[in-house]
């Protein structure tokens, strides 16, 4: 019989196999993103032919307008994670509150609370742009059967036990890691399956892409100004080239792939940075860290920053691990 790529199922056995003691609970999360991931897709490849596109009319906590896509991919990761009751608590960028999971048989009993950005870059969707699903999980720190409390969403990102992104782009991809190594798997949208397509993705060590908002330049602190000016300089044939797509999924995946560095750093207009800490910084950082990447907040490891609050912000510094720490240089020298 030829040989064809593994499944997402497939992988997930396997790797199940690994963890003989486990209840298989993260398995099944995985499989419960694998599903919404689909439900959103069809969504997502719809939005110029249905009504769905264009602001709910409605904003969220950030103050954004809600996209009715957003709207929508927060309803569905939410409902297909409370269906399946294997989470014991949920906390999105599109609510302001963590969920508490009750389910019929006492949810409080599950050990894992996630965290995401069901529809992250949803200002692209008008304009057909890649955007992405994030998610992050935890074992939880309070009592098992009793209810989550807010402990349990504001841990530091080296507690995570798995995280990943959803890519809605030319193909769509759902790229995780449970701690060991990152994996990318391509949806065949003919028969609604995930091959494993990217096995043990890698940050080249180095790269020539650096992707930040430069319309945002006067605003950046001196020590960004000053990397910005590096990566531009044309003595030693400085290789670089800016690309941003304004969605960090997107931004992230291809950097990943060919190298390159992501930055979103603090400005006079986003004094903390705009990037969430939980839910947007910490699962990149735990996917950049296990492909040999870095990620910081120009000083230090965003993974282990100590969260305060749901939705606070980061500066964001993320990439090709020899990038990360040039423009961390430039951040210490200026600082
Ligand atoms: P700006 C999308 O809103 C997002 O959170 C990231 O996906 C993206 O990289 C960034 O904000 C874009 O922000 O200010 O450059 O438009």
């Amino acid at each position: 019989m030829e040989e064809r790529n593994k499944t997402l199922g497939e992988f997930i056995i396997e790797n199940q196999k690994a963890f003989q003691y486990s209840s298989g609970e993260l398995s099944r999360i995985i499989n419960s993103i694998r599903l919404a991931a689909k439900v959103v897709n069809h969504k997502v490849n719809q939005a110029g032919l249905v009504d769905i596109i264009g602001a709910a009319g409605e904003q969220n906590i950030q103050g954004e307008d809600q996209q009715k896509l957003d709207v929508y991919a927060n309803e569905v990761f939410i409902q297909t994670l409370i269906n399946r009751e294997i989470v014991c608590g949920i906390a999105s960028e599109e609510n302001d509150d963590f969920i508490t999971v009750k389910g019929s048989d006492n949810c409080h009993n599950n050990k894992y609370v996630i965290l995401m950005d069901p529809l992250d870059g949803s200002s692209n969707i008008d304009v057909n742009v890649s955007v992405g699903s994030i998610f992050s999980v935890f074992r939880r720190v309070t009592p098992i059967g009793t209810p989550v409390t807010s402990e349990d969403f504001l841990q530091p990102g080296i507690n995570q036990v798995a995280a990943g992104y959803v890519i809605y782009g030319t193909s769509t991809m759902l790229v995780y890691t449970t701690g060991y190594g990152v994996n990318g798997f391509t949806l065949n949208p003919a028969i609604g399956t995930f091959y494993l397509s990217h096995p043990n993705m890698k940050f080249p060590e180095n790269g020539n892409i650096y992707s930040v908002n430069e319309g945002n330049y006067v605003h950046f602190p001196q020590g960004v100004k000053n990397y910005i000016k590096y990566c531009q300089r044309e003595e030693e044939d400085r290789p670089y080239t800016s690309r941003y797509i304004g969605s960090l999924v997107a931004d992230f995946h291809r950097n990943m792939i060919k190298g390159g560095i992501y930055i979103y750093p603090t400005s006079s207009k986003a004094p903390k940075g705009k990037l969430r800490l939980l839910y947007e910084c910490n699962p990149m950082a735990f996917l950049a860290e296990q492909a040999g990447g870095k990620a910081t907040d120009g000083f230090g490891r965003i993974m282990e920053i100590q969260p305060t609050e749901l939705h606070q912000r980061v500066p964001f510094f993320c990439g090709s691990k020899s990038m990360v720490e040039k423009a961390e240089e430039f951040m210490a020298e200026a600082n």
